[in-house]
C-alpha cells in the first residue's frame, strides 16, 4: 500500500502536485487545510477555534489537528488502500502521531515528497493566489508569519524523514509538469 507525504513551505506546491498524483496513483486525499477551511465554513466549534490561527499565520494546536486526522481516516474506508497527506504533519509530534496512527492501522508512511522552492518564489505564488482566492491567510503580512512557523516548526521535519530513510528532496522550480515528472520518479522507486 503506498502513503505518500507531500511536505514543503507553504506555496510550495502541494495541493497542486496532489492532484496529479492522485490522478496517477489512485490515492484518498487528505489536505488538513482544506479539512479545516470546511470546518470554518460550516462554523463548528473546530472551525472557529482554527480560525484564528490559520489568520495569524500560526499552526493549529497539535492535538486538535491529530484528532481531526484520526477521524478522517477512520471515517473513510478508502483510506485503507492508500492516502496522500497534504500539509500533515507539520510538527515533529505530528509526525509522531502520524507513524503511530498508520502502524495501528498496520501499514507506514512509504514516501516523503519534499518539495524545495526558493523564498522569492513561494511569496510571489501566493500573493499571486491571494488575488483570486479570497483566503485570509493570502496577503503579505501572513504571508511572511506562515514562511516563519514553517522554517521554525516545520523545516525540522526534513532531517527526521531523511533519519527514517523516507525523504525525496524535490526540486520544486520549474512548471507543474517538471516537477511532477521528478516526483513520478521518485514514487515509482519506492512503490
Ligand atoms: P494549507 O492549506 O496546507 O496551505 P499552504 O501551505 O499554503 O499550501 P497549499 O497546498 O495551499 O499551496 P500550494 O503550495 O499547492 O494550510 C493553510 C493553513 O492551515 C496553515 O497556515 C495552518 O494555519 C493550517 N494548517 C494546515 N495544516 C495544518 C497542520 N497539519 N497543523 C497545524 N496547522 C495546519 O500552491 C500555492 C500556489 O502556487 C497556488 O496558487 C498554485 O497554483 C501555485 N503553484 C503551484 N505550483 C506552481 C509552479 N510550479 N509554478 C508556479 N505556480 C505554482
Amino acid at each position: 500500500m503506498l502513503n505518500v507525504v507531500i511536505f514543503g513551505a507553504p506555496g510550495s506546491g502541494k495541493g497542486t502536485q496532489s492532484e496529479l498524483i492522485i490522478k496517477k496513483y489512485g490515492l484518498f486525499h487528505i489536505s488538513t487545510g482544506d479539512v479545516l477551511r470546511a470546518e470554518i465554513k460550516n462554523g463548528t466549534e473546530l472551525g472557529n477555534t482554527a480560525k484564528g490561527f490559520i489568520e495569524k499565520g500560526q499552526l493549529v494546536p497539535d492535538q486538535l489537528i491529530i484528532d481531526m486526522l484520526a477521524n478522517v481516516l477512520d471515517s473513510n474506508p478508502a483510506t485503507k488502500d492508500g492516502v496522500i497527506f497534504d500539509g500533515f504533519p507539520r510538527t515533529i509530534p505530528q509526525a509522531e502521531a502520524l507513524n503511530e496512527m498508520l502502524k495501528e492501522r498496520g501499514t507506514q508512511v512509504s514516501i516523503v515528497v519534499g518539495l524545495d522552492v526558493e523564498e522569492s518564489e513561494l511569496i510571489d505564488r501566493l500573493l499571486k493566489r491571494g488575488q483570486i482566492s479570497g483566503r485570509s491567510d493570502d496577503n503579505y503580512e501572513t504571508i511572511k508569519s506562515r514562511l516563519d512557523v514553517y522554517n521554525n516548526q516545520t523545516s525540522p521535519l526534513k532531517a527526521f524523514y531523511i533519519k527514517e530513510g523516507k525523504y525525496a528532496d524535490i526540486q520544486g522550480m520549474g512548471t507543474v509538469e517538471e516537477i511532477f515528472a521528478r516526483i513520478e520518479k521518485a514514487i515509482d522507486a519506492v512503490k
